[in-house]
């Protein structure tokens, strides 16, 4: 396993919450470093570009209108493993399905908000953070 950075977002959901410390704190608690981090509302056209891959899906306009909705936290995460660990600290997409003891499993019921989002690889990675924290 090497040294990674992962794009991690709380999105407006958990935040409407009052999750952030909770959601931050699990991330501390693993081990991962924050290295950046911000309280930011996205406009449609980062939030289009960030969820590009899903331009075709049935659910694309609600999810434009969510991740818009409000305040988000976006942050670049670090570590050993950092992409894949972030995923397993999440749970399933799904929170229904997420086992208990992960951020999904524990916090969310609602696939449409289901709290955070992590990248799901190293090109996505990459792609992510230059959208949210470029150099
Ligand atoms: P994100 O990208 O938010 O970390 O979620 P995942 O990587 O775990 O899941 P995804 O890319 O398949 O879905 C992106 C985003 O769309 C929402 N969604 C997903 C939805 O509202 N309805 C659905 O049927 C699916 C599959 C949830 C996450």
């Amino acid at each position: 396993m090497a040294h990674e950075s992962t794009l991690v977002l709380i999105k407006p959901d958990g935040v409407a919450r009052g999750l952030v410390g909770e959601v931050v704190g699990r991330i501390e608690r693993k081990g991962f470093r924050i290295e950046r981090m911000e309280l930011r509302t996205l406009d449609r056209a980062t939030a289009e570009q960030h969820y590009a891959e899903h331009t075709e899906r049935p659910f694309f306009g609600e999810l434009v209108d969510f991740i818009t909705s409000g305040p988000l936290v976006a942050m670049r995460v670090s570590g050993e493993g950092a992409i894949a660990g972030m995923r397993t600290l999440m749970g399933a997409t799904d929170p229904l399905a997420a086992a208990p003891g992960t951020i999904r499993g524990d916090l969310a019921t609602l696939i449409g908000e289901n709290i955070v989002h992590g990248s799901d690889g190293a090109d996505s990675a990459t792609r992510e953070l230059g959208i949210f924290f470029p150099a």
